[in-house]
This record gives C-alpha cells, sequence and structure tokens, in this order.
C-alpha cells in the first residue's frame, strides 16, 4: 500500500513539475506598449516626464504601483489597472527604477532639437495690464503643473498657464523685470514675456536638472545638471546654447551640478559641485581678467596641460575646497558663501576672493543654507538658517562666524523669508506632526512672536513679501491648497486664493533688487 502511494506522489510531482510555469511579465515589453508613447522609448521623457532612477529620486517605488494603476489626477496620465494585471504593474513599477543599459547623454544636437521659440522679442512693446509689472507675483503650482502670474497690489490673478512637468527652484528674472525663465527636474527651461503675458518658448537643457541662475546683464542662463555632468549656458533672447561646460575637475574627476548661483557683484555665476571638491566661477563679465590655474589634468587628453588660463566672457576659475560643497548661502557683499559639508553637522565658509576655506561652523541637523538669509541685528551683520533634520533656526553673526542664537521650532523647515519693511522672519515647519504651523520671528529679539495655522492639517510653507514689504503671501502645500495673504504688521489674514499645491511664489521687484530677506 505504502509502495503503491509512493508511486502515485512520485506521479504527481512529476506531471506538477514539469507543468510549464507562467510567464514572467518582460519589462521592457511592456513598457514598449504602455509607456513609451508617452515617456519616450528611452525613459529620456516626451509628453510625460522621464522615467530614470535620478527622475524619480522623490517618487518612492511602492507609490509608483499605485500612480500607473490609478493614474494621476488632472495630468495626462491615465489609470492602467483595467489594462495591466497586478504582477505588469510590479514589473513595469521596478523597471523604471533600473538604471539604463547605457547612461543616456544629452549633447549640443539634443538640445538644439528640442528648442521651440515662437517670438525672440515678445509682441508687445509695453505691459498689457495696468497692474505694476515690477510687482506681479509668479506663484509656481505644481499640482497640476501651472504658475499664475499675480497682481501684488489687487491680489488678483492676470494669467495662468501650463508649465513644464515638475518645476523646482525659483523662477530667474532678467533685471528689467520684463522676462522669467523657469526650470524643471527634466531638465526644460521655458521663457515667458511678463508683459505680453505669453510663452515665448522652451529648450530641454538636460536630462536631470537642478536649477537655473541668470547673468548680472540679463543675457545668459546658467543650467545647472545632474545628468548628463554639464553646466550648460544658454542665451537669454532665444534660448541657444552658448557654451556647454563639461564637468571635470582638476584630476579628471566626472561631477554632477548641484546648483548654480548668480553673483551680482562679482558679475559671475557660482557653481556648487556635488562629487568633487571644487567650487567653480563662471566669468559673466566680457571683460573679466584672466584665470590661470595652473598645472591641469587633462582627463580626456590623458596627459598634465601646462598654465592652462581662460579670461572674458565664461572664464573658469576652480576654487578648490576640503571636500565637496552643497547648498549656498552668500553673504549681502558676496565676498564669503556657506555650504553644507558632507557630514551634515557642519558648514564651512569659504571665502570668494582669496579662493579658501577660512572657518568651520558646527550645526548639526542638516542645515538648509540655501534658504538662508540675513539683516542687521544690534549693528552686527547675521544670517539665520533652517534646519532639514532638527526644529530649530541657527542665527549665526557673519563678521565672525560664530552662532549668536539657537531658536527651538515646531520641528524641522524648508523655507524662510523676511524684507527689508519688515521687523519679522517667517518660517514653516516643513516636516512632521506640526507641519501645519508657521512661525513669526522677531528679528530684534530673535524670539518666536507668534506662531499660525492657517490651514490646520495641511503643510504651511514658503512666505514671499510684496514689493513694499507690507504684505507676506504663504502657500497652502496641498492640491486642494491656497495662498494666504497677510498684513505684514498686523499678522491679520487678508485674503486667500485656492490654488493647486503652491509651491513657490516670486515677486519681481524683490528679485531683480535682491532684497536681503528672499532668495536669489
Ligand atoms: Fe528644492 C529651491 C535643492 C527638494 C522646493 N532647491 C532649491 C534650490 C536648490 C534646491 C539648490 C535653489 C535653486 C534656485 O532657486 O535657484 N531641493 C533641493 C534639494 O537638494 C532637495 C533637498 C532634494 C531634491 O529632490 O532635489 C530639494 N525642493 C525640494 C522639495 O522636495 C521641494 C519642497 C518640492 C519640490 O517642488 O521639489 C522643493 N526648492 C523648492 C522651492 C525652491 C527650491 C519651492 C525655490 C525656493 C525659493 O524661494 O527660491
Amino acid at each position: 500500500m505504502r509502495h503503491w502511494l509512493n508511486s502515485l506522489l512520485m506521479i504527481l510531482v512529476c506531471v506538477l513539475g514539469s507543468a510549464p510555469a507562467p510567464a514572467e511579465p518582460n519589462a521592457v515589453a511592456l513598457y514598449g506598449e504602455h509607456c513609451a508613447s508617452c515617456h519616450g522609448a528611452d525613459r529620456l521623457g516626451g509628453i510625460g516626464p522621464a522615467l530614470l532612477p535620478g527622475n524619480l529620486r522623490r517618487l518612492k517605488p511602492a507609490r509608483a504601483g499605485k500612480v500607473i494603476a490609478k493614474g494621476r489626477p488632472a495630468t495626462q496620465m491615465p489609470a492602467f489597472s483595467d489594462k495591466l494585471a497586478e504582477d505588469e504593474i510590479a514589473v513595469l513599477a521596478d523597471y523604471i527604477y533600473q538604471p539604463p543599459a547605457v547612461p543616456p547623454n544629452w549633447n549640443a544636437a539634443d538640445i538644439n532639437e528640442s528648442r521651440e521659440i515662437t517670438s525672440v522679442s515678445g509682441s508687445v512693446s509695453a505691459p498689457t495690464y495696468s497692474a505694476d509689472p515690477l510687482n506681479l507675483f509668479v506663484v509656481v503650482e505644481t499640482g497640476d503643473h501651472h504658475a499664475t502670474i499675480l497682481d501684488g497690489d489687487k491680489f488678483a490673478p492676470l494669467a495662468r498657464f501650463e508649465t513644464p512637468y515638475a518645476l523646482h527652484g525659483g523662477p530667474k528674472f532678467t533685471p528689467d523685470g520684463r522676462y522669467v525663465f523657469f526650470m524643471s527636474r527634466d531638465g526644460w527651461v521655458m521663457k515667458y514675456d511678463l508683459w505680453a503675458l505669453a510663452v515665448i518658448g522652451k529648450v530641454r537643457a538636460g536630462i536631470n536638472s537642478r536649477n537655473i541662475a541668470i547673468s548680472r546683464d540679463g543675457r545668459h542662463l546658467a543650467v545647472a545638471n545632474y545628468l548628463p555632468h554639464t553646466l550648460v549656458i544658454l542665451s537669454t533672447r532665444d534660448l541657444s546654447i552658448e557654451k556647454i561646460f563639461k564637468v571635470l575637475d582638476r584630476r579628471g574627476v566626472s561631477s554632477r551640478v548641484s546648483a548654480v548661483y548668480q553673483a551680482p557683484q562679482r558679475d559671475s555665476f557660482i557653481a556648487a559641485l556635488k562629487d568633487v571638491p571644487e567650487i567653480w566661477e563662471i566669468a559673466t563679465d566680457p571683460n573679466a581678467p584672466p584665470v590661470y590655474e595652473g598645472l591641469v589634468h587633462s582627463h580626456e587628453k590623458g596627459m598634465v596641460e601646462a598654465l592652462a588660463s581662460s579670461s572674458g566672457l565664461f572664464a573658469l576659475r576652480r576654487i578648490e575646497t576640503p571636500e565637496p560643497l552643497d547648498d549656498f548661502f552668500f553673504d549681502p557683499a558676496y565676498r564669503h558663501l556657506i555650504g553644507s559639508a558632507r557630514d551634515g553637522k557642519s558648514a564651512i565658509v569659504v571665502n570668494l576672493n582669496v579662493g579658501r576655506d577660512i572657518a568651520r561652523i558646527d550645526l548639526p541637523g542638516l542645515p538648509h543654507l540655501g534658504s538662508g538669509i540675513a539683516w542687521t541685528y544690534q549693528g552686527r551683520q547675521v544670517m539665520a538658517t533652517p534646519h532639514l533634520k532638527e526644529g530649530r533656526l541657527t542665527v549665526i553673526d557673519l563678521t565672525d562666524w560664530s552662532v549668536i542664537k539657537t531658536i527651538e521650532t515646531k520641528g524641522p523647515g524648508f523655507f524662510l523669508r523676511s524684507h527689508e519693511n519688515t521687523h519679522y522672519a517667517w518660517t514653516d515647519v516643513f516636516f512632521g506632526p506640526h507641519r501645519d504651523l508657521m512661525h513669526i520671528i522677531d528679528k530684534r529679539s530673535l524670539e518666536i512672536v507668534r506662531t499660525l495655522k492657517p490651514a490646520p492639517g495641511k503643510t504651511a510653507a514658503h512666505v514671499e513679501f510684496d514689493r513694499d514689504g507690507s504684505h507676506a503671501i504663504l502657500s497652502i502645500w496641498d492640491r486642494d491648497g491656497a495662498i494666504v495673504i497677510y498684513d505684514a504688521a498686523t499678522l491679520e489674514e487678508v485674503k486667500r486664493i485656492p490654488m493647486s499645491k503652491p509651491s513657490g511664489k516670486y515677486n519681481v521687484w524683490n528679485k531683480i533688487t535682491f532684497s536681503e530677506g528672499t532668495s536669489h
């Protein structure tokens, strides 16, 4: 009997073992059939965003599966749950986080081919509305990838238009305040005419980009890229390429560019490099004096070149630092910068004139120096920075780099804002259970004097003042969000306008005059 049963079991094991296994869904084929038409056969993006690991860093893999299944409301991303089985969705969600077999490139030909320009100089000779063109706000709404132009006196929208997907960083304005440039994380740069209230054109300058900076004279726009490792300079006139820097340090090591900034007093761009211990300064003055670099190792040519030098427009000066530095704060004279050290616990002060580091400041809790602002406190110039990992604001004396006060907050913050004409600085509590709070700090006492809760349960973030500093505008960071306008002196709410996740807002006057209370 036992023998008979064993034989039966053997037969069953053989039959089951030889049954064909269900076919594994093929990610490449599924991608080609369902995704490539919008996101590009090479995953570099098309109507939809690029689907590469670097571009997806802010989307958790578990969430990616949900987006494929359910789509994204208010975008062109449809739901696939009726077309694809669960395992097919899982395979696709995994596939888009795999690096492509060949690292994608984006060269001058790709940039040129992407360029679309409708009109170079704009179609009007004066603003087409009666509002003060220098007191407009540009509000970036990342909820549905639009921007709103707001009259800064009446707080009434003048125009609303579609932007490239996932804008990041502040838009940059020409010195006369007429044109504004936006950048998306997928590398698209868009030019908009604030007089005609019309899009002028766009170009894709990279695959995964960080931010843009405009030169002091408003002629050149620098684009910082993670992918490829380039810093691209465009003409602001027609978005054509002026120069592409392949980013290699003196030893020939390639690097991503974390960010690029305008240094107005120096007439230059300053770039933070992510992977190498160098800061780059690029002249935007056509008469810039020569920069001698000494012996330079040329990785590409495999040799040492003697006394490399450059002068004039786009001359490159390299400042070596003890370690790669990120996320810069500049003092108001642009003589020094403070950059975050790798350990997330300290910052390094670099004197840009002499070209070397001069101090290290203990700043535990990952300071967000890019959001730092400066003002005068008891006759001294100070700056304050929020921290991304700890609930505090640190106030630093800009004359001796000492920490003069730590202000405890209800949680880690992201942005900090003020204006020359107000005694208050506004800082959010971006992360954690208190993300719906906004602290108001008196710049004279360095104390929190009021805490607002504009929309319970919803993140309150990013404040910008109007031209004369009499009003502060705050964002309710939600798809079903709003901007809330406050009287900057009484701290009372004046108006609320519904918007779709208004991530940041930017006042033309404060930007073009480099107001000390705002980002530049
Ligand atoms: Fe930003 C500005 C870097 C995540 C919203 N952010 C900047 C700038 C840099 C930077 C270098 C300055 C650029 C400029 O204005 O020219 N940001 C980084 C990061 O390294 C970080 C931490 C990780 C990353 O994913 O890149 C990061 N940033 C975010 C977000 O998650 C935010 C909150 C939402 C989003 O839209 O991505 C965000 N960053 C912003 C905003 C600004 C910004 C709104 C412009 C601030 C300003 O007032 O000028």
